[in-house]
């Protein structure tokens, strides 16, 4: 990618079924990254979307009664509302319906043909419908998909190959050289000595599936893992201005599509001869232990659930509770255990306390001061700026919580409200320029509690160039209405 571009994308989400917090958890973390770079001053391209196509959204429209095209028109919709309800800042909606995606996997796939690398044949094997993928007797665990769990279909297909095993040994050696090309490195060895076995050709169509006709026979549709990786390169318009831009992007996905990212995917993109992406591989998010999934039905509704809880305090819990890269579990209890005592009483208090006593006797008005160092000397923006170089997401907040709570501190110890009034001035100013500087470290986590803080403060920032203190030459405050009301 050219420097000061960034693209990243999510998965693009079956349409079998409405979004579940699996979903949601994705579209979160992408976002937060996506809105971080864009403060430190990136032109980025956020994509997310649906994945239309296949059998497994064919039967899912059958059950209904519907034609697969209105079953997913009709789907769709509610994965384009979740990203609505809790403000994913997306660039680019694609769906995998759209003619503009037809148009660049018939390009890709010409050009993987062009370059020898797709033949005519038969493969006989075991299919698992849920994963839209092929296993072999080695991967199953007790007979059964070790995904899903379920029993696999034997699937007969005469049809078209892509030679996949021609990249082993070149992804192999990707790895070695560029460990980064997955970023949580235990995910990163299971792959890899998955790679040891020897890789077969895929099959890249099928017959009387739901799905884009197959570019070089129209008796074929196309397996749809091949078409919907596809995806990444339709958002940015391959082989355009904005493909030139913006490749190779950063993939965001979870654990159970690693291989199709990176086996499947690094090879379609290696013969076309394009640089490869990253990949940035989260965890699942578990319902009492077991992963939430659709097929298992253990899901939570994202959309149920912003009915409840403030949309920031969801966002807020999500990347706080779960490391990025592993599993974590999900309970309300432990949600609202977060609400009430970090953002209600940690955040929301500090930002009122100090607010109280500006108003009360500064009317509001709080000139610039010296900065007080041994307050600031909690807040470190290289080691957050690190962090998130990394993805740590939950360390980015781990940290700044830590300043959060310094300033609490700093209040009790100093009894800010029973300070004489020039001393009390002095304070307030640092305090707020920490609390401005907090707001806009939390912007990409919790964007519109920052932007109430903003409105408090009388101020906004759109730039990490401004997490420095002492930039505000005056505030002008206002208490508004409290930024978290506490759950029981
Ligand atoms: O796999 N916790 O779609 P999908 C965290 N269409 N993430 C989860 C999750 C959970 N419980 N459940 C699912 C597909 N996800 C394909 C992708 S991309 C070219 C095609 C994540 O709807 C999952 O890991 O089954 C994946 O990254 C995304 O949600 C979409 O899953």
């Amino acid at each position: 990618m050219p420097k000061n571009t960034f693209f990243i994308s999510t998965a693009i989400d079956y349409v079998s079924g409405p979004p579940h917090l699996g979903h949601l958890y994705e579209k979160i973390l992408a976002d937060v990254i996506a809105r971080w770079k864009r403060l430190g001053g990136y032109k980025v391209h956020f994509s997310t979307g649906t994945d239309e196509h296949g059998l497994k959204i064919q039967r899912a429209a059958e059950k209904q009664g519907k034609t697969p095209k209105e079953f997913v028109d009709y789907i769709s919709r509610f994965f384009l509302n979740l990203c609505k309800v809790y403000n994913i800042s997306y660039d680019d909606f694609i769906r995998t319906t759209e003619k503009r995606h037809e148009d660049v996997v018939k390009k890709i796939i010409n050009k993987i043909n062009e370059n020898g690398f797709i033949y005519k044949g038969s493969y006989e094997g075991l299919y698992c419908v849920e994963c839209e993928n092929f296993y072999t007797e080695k991967d199953l665990i007790k007979g059964k998909c070790p995904v899903h769990k379920k029993e696999l279909e034997i699937k007969k297909e005469d049809g078209y190959f892509f030679k996949m095993s021609e990249f082993q040994s070149k992804l192999i050696k990707h790895i070695e050289k560029h460990p980064e090309f997955i970023l949580i490195q235990k995910k990163r060895n299971e792959i890899y000595n998955r790679l040891k076995i020897p890789l077969r050709d895929l099959s890249i169509t099928r017959k009387d599936v739901w799905g884009l006709e197959f570019p070089l026979d129209k008796n074929f549709s196309q397996f749809v893992w091949v078409e919907a990786l596809i995806n990444y390169l339709t958002t940015i318009d391959y082989p355009n201005k904005k493909f030139k831009e913006f490749w190779p992007g950063a993939h965001l996905i979870g654990p159970d599509i690693l291989w199709q990212h990176t086996v499947i995917w690094g090879s379609i993109i290696m013969s076309i001869n394009l640089k490869l992406p990253k990949v940035l591989n989260h965890g699942f998010i578990n319902l009492k232990g077991e992963k939430m999934s659709k097929s298992v039905g253990n899901v939570i509704d994202p959309f149920e659930l912003a009915k409840k809880y403030h949309v920031d305090a969801i966002r807020y819990f999500l990347i706080r509770e779960i490391p990025f890269g592993e599993d974590g579990n999900f309970s309300e209890e432990a949600l609202k255990d977060r609400l009430n005592n970090e953002l209600a009483n940690d955040l929301g208090n500090l930002l009122s306390r100090v607010l109280t006593i500006a108003e009360k006797n500064f009317s509001g008005k709080i000139k610039k001061n010296k900065i007080d160092e041994k307050l600031i000397s909690k807040l470190d923006v290289k080691k957050i700026e690190n962090f998130m170089n990394d993805f740590k997401l939950t360390e980015v907040l781990n940290e700044i919580w830590t300043f959060v709570k310094s300033c609490n501190k700093h209040i009790n110890d100093e009894k800010l409200w029973a300070m004489n009034p020039t001393d009390q001035e002095k304070h307030l100013y640092s305090l707020f320029e920490s609390i401005r500087i907090i707001a806009l470290l939390l912007s990409p986590f919790i964007p519109e509690t920052s932007g109430k803080i903003y409105m408090q403060l009388g101020t906004s920032c759109s730039s990490l160039k401004e997490a420095k203190f002492g930039l505000i030459e005056h505030y002008m405050v206002k208490k508004g209405p409290i930024l978290f009301n506490k759950i029981k």
